[in-house]
């Protein structure tokens, strides 16, 4: 065991205090918590002994160079959190390989490596996600940088206050014959590997994931004058739509999905609700699953505004196909941690991950870190110091025999 459990915890202790005040941590994109992990970051980064740079998406890169060819191996995560989440999902990533780079900065590889600190997966400030792995896949679509937060800031806007050029985005193009692949170290986020007695495993697949909003419009009446034959309640048809996905998603295999937020007018106690919006998550490691659910959903929508005499409409505002992680770089993980006596289960992974933008770049390899109970996108986040020290020995020994 190389120890670096502890100074990978006590470092992501640190950067967690860069967080909006409240539970847990809450830092997202282009905000000053942003500014401050990244100042961290780029120290880490220079007493690892890389070369830093920030791009215009907002990624922070650490690069050294190999010794035989400037063919790269990407590793990294996402600095952002969900609000009120955890200390570990996405940053975890990103200091592992910072801290095991540092470790290995005497040690010539014949390849160069680069750790990639992207600002945004969680896609929380702003209605999209994965911009800086999208940007070095040249898969990023400029029409996402109109989008605006909640405070109406568009994306260009968060860009240029942090110092960043939106049109410079689409040049940040890798070409993929220089990337020997990604490979994203991630706490589990679920209970699999802690069910399995594993402080570490292999990921084999991570989900495709789409993203509704629906919009129900009945009409708002007093709550005690108007007979219940007369009303049109916007809520009561949600509380409809809300218990149709979750049973298609208890009837239908490898298929999971949530209404995660929902919105009321007028919502007072005394009134008829006249208006509902609300968003529906779906996710399968099956695209054709996911897809068929979301078309149903789509058709139930229809049928119970029809019945209830109420008017409704969706839009599908995010997709994500679901990504294969198999291969060399998969198996070559594996034999890591079979040389440090570890069987490391292959599971396939619910959340999404940056490694699911990046695939479209290069082959993706993902390992996955035990959580306590499974929790996540909380404040009780939890992993172990041992348990970060058995993944750091992990990818050491994955570049240490890679070539
Ligand atoms: O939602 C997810 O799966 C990821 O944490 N963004
Ligand atoms: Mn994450
Ligand atoms: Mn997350």
């Amino acid at each position: 065991m190389l120890n670096l459990g502890e100074e990978i915890m006590q470092r992501l202790d640190v950067i967690a205090g860069y967080s909006k005040a409240g539970p847990g941590v809450s830092r997202f994109p282009f905000t000053a918590e942003h500014e401050g992990a990244l100042t961290l970051l780029r120290e880490w980064m220079t007493k690892a002994g890389l070369e830093v740079s920030l791009d215009d998406s907002g990624t922070l890169i650490g690069r050294r160079e190999g010794s035989e060819t400037s063919r790269t191996l990407l590793l990294g995560s996402h600095q952002d959190s969900v609000p009120q989440g955890g200390k570990y999902d996405g940053i975890f990533g990103i200091v592992l390989s910072i801290t095991c780079l540092e470790y290995l900065k005497h040690q010539q590889l014949p390849y160069a490596i680069e750790v990639l600190a992207f600002a945004d997966e969680e896609g929380v400030r702003f209605p999209t996600a994965l911009m800086g792995p999208r940007a070095l896949a040249g898969t990023f679509d400029p029409d996402v940088l109109g989008m605006q937060d909640k405070d109406g800031v568009t994306l260009t806007d968060a860009l240029q206050n942090f110092g960043l050029e939106a049109e410079n985005i689409v040049a940040l193009k890798r070409n993929s014959d220089d990337i020997l692949g990604f490979i994203e170290t991630h706490i589990e986020q679920g209970p699999v590997l802690e069910s399995k007695g594993a402080p570490v495993g292999i990921v084999t697949a991570i989900c495709g994931i789409e993203r509704w909003m629906v919009k129900i419009t009945g009409r708002a009446a007093h709550a005690g004058t108007t007979p219940m034959d007369l009303r049109y309640d916007a809520l009561a048809a949600a509380a409809e739509l809300i218990s149709y996905v979750e049973n298609l998603c208890l009837e239908t295999e490898a298929l999971v999905g949530v209404v995660g937020w929902l919105n009321v007018v007028p919502n007072a106690v005394n009134a008829v609700p006249g208006e509902v919006d609300l968003s529906i998550e779906l996710r399968s490691s099956t695209d054709q699953v996911r897809v068929n659910a979301g078309l149903g959903l789509k058709a139930f929508l229809q049928q119970l505004a029809d019945r209830r005499g109420l008017t409704a409409s969706s839009e599908r505002t995010y997709s994500q196909s679901a990504v294969q992680c198999g291969g060399e770089l998969s198996d070559r993980l594996e034999e890591a941690a079979k040389a440090i006596g570890l069987k490391a289960p292959r599971l396939m992974s619910g959340a999404t991950h940056d490694a699911s933008a990046m695939s479209d770049l290069s082959r993706v390899a993902m390992l996955f870190v035990r959580c306590l109970n499974g929790v996540s996108h909380h404040g009780d986040e939890s992993i172990t110091s041992e348990d970060a020290g058995i993944a750091a020995d992990v990818l050491i020994r994955f570049l240490e025999g890679f070539e």
